[in-house]
């Protein structure tokens, strides 16, 4: 069983205020997606789009703030009118910090990042990481504050559904069924965390849930144990199979599918999300942008 997507997470922008937010982006030049690396760019593409109507964007912004910080930590914007090349992207996501990305290698890691079905990361375990719930860029040095992704075109067969689960379900999940002693366990035993190679391919020990955060992505956490050696105790690896099944069991997971044009931004520390199998495999024409969004030390 299934949770749907909470109405008091939706926002509906009112389609003028979408317009004058399109028009606004067009009025700017065509940038390439290499461009946007640069914060100063960010910066100006923000404020140049929120001329446009300045109150109508603060309103949105303003909106998003406030819905990110209570439950489910995540807010989804139906009704926006996005331009090609991602400038309003760029703006709205620029209102919250800086914009972040792996280093520039096509198609997929761009600063505004291409999520395709063909460079998706097969599963050693079966399907593909990104069916698992997890937390986005466990392999950063920097834990990635927020997330914020379009869906350009859904999945023609239906598949593709989105899917998230918030902390506070996490958090009672583990309670009920495995206890106070594991959910201890959880919050102080730091897990060791394959680093991305841009970030010196170390590990990084952090735990995997705090009363205000959830860090999760098994895949990243078996790297560290398989390619760099890493140990845990037996008690600690059966308590992450156990958390692993808890947490993919639960009614309180939500699903829903993600309409062309709409935006859903996230918390990532507060949320775990993943997406549903597509029967069209790589052959889907699938495409969802993404960006990541550090707040902390944004100016
Ligand atoms: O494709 C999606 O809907 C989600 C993608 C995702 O979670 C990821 O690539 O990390
Ligand atoms: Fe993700």
């Amino acid at each position: 069983m299934l949770a749907p997507f909470p109405d008091r997470a939706r926002i509906n922008i009112p389609p003028a205020l979408a317009g004058e937010l399109l028009e606004g982006a067009e009025r700017l030049p065509l940038y390439e997606n290499k461009d946007f690396y640069a914060p100063e760019l960010q910066t100006l593409v923000h404020s140049r789009i929120r001329e446009a109507d300045p109150d109508g964007f603060d309103w949105i912004v303003n909106l998003i703030r406030e819905r990110i910080a209570q439950w489910p930590y995540c807010v989804l914007l139906q009704g926006l009118r996005f331009d090609e090349r991602h400038r309003l992207f760029v703006a709205l996501n620029r209102a919250f910090g800086k914009l972040i990305g792996l280093p520039y290698e096509e198609p997929r890691a761009q600063l505004v990042h291409y999520i395709q079905p063909a460079t998706d990361i097969r599963s050693s375990r079966g399907g593909l990481e990104v069916e698992r719930l997890h937390t986005d860029a466990v392999d950063w040095e920097i834990p990635i504050e927020l997330i914020s992704m379009v869906c350009v075109r859904p999945d023609a067969g239906g598949g593709g559904r989105s899917r998230v689960l918030d902390l506070d379900a996490i958090r009672d999940e583990v309670k009920t069924h495995l206890g106070t002693d594991t959910l201890e366990l959880l919050e102080t035993e730091p897990v060791p965390w394959q680093l991305h190679a841009c970030w010196g391919g170390g590990l990084k020990w952090r735990p995997v849930l705090s009363e205000s955060s959830i860090c999760w992505r098994r895949y990243t956490i078996n790297l560290a144990l398989d390619v760099n050696g890493a140990k845990l105790s037996d008690e600690m690896l059966a308590s992450l199979d156990a958390f692993e099944e808890v947490i993919t069991a639960s009614s309180h997971i939500m699903d829903f599918m993600m309409q062309e044009g709409e935006l859903l931004f996230s918390d990532n520390r507060k949320q775990i999300h993943a997406r549903t199998a597509i029967a069209a495999g790589d052959a889907s024409n699938r495409l969802m942008i993404r960006s990541w969004i550090n707040a902390t030390g944004a100016e």
